[in-house]
């Protein structure tokens, strides 16, 4: 069983998420998502509308996700790959080279990120709509 993992905040998911969702389903048989919690988020400097629990939720219900997972820092993902088995890293590729370094672990792979659609987007322009 060939075993995909991503990572992210995924909040108002949207249609860019389930584009990256679906391709990096497509690269194996069982996708793992590491969901940022509430705590990371701060770190990244994000702040989601929804929170850990209802973004899981929400997530688990995708068909192409097989499973969810924390993600707490920016250093867990070497352990991640090992911990699950993981052979292919796949990120949209606003992140491309930012995690080559597991390259040491598994296949990692940058796919393009969908234009036209963002959370910050949808944010910006829900404040603007009377
Ligand atoms: N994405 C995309 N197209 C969009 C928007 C997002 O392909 N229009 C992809 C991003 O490239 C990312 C994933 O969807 O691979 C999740 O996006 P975010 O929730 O914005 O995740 P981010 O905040 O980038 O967190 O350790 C990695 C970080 O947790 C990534």
């Amino acid at each position: 069983m060939k075993k995909v993992i991503t990572y992210g905040t995924f909040d108002l998911l949207h249609w860019g998420h389930i584009n990256l969702l679906k391709r990096a389903k497509d690269l194996g048989d069982y996708l793992v998502v590491a969901i940022s919690s509430d705590e990371f988020n701060k770190i990244k400097g994000k702040k989601s509308f929804h929170s850990y629990e209802n973004r899981k939720l929400i997530l688990e219900a995708i068909k192409y996700v097989d499973e969810v997972i924390p993600e707490d820092n920016w250093e867990q993902k070497v352990n991640d790959v090992q911990e699950h088995n993981i052979d292919v890293f796949v990120m949209g590729d606003d992140w491309v080279g930012k995690f080559d370094f597991l390259k040491d672990y598994c296949d990692v792979i940058y796919l393009k990120r969908t234009v036209g659609i963002s959370t910050t987007q949808i944010k910006r322009e829900l404040a603007t709509t009377k």
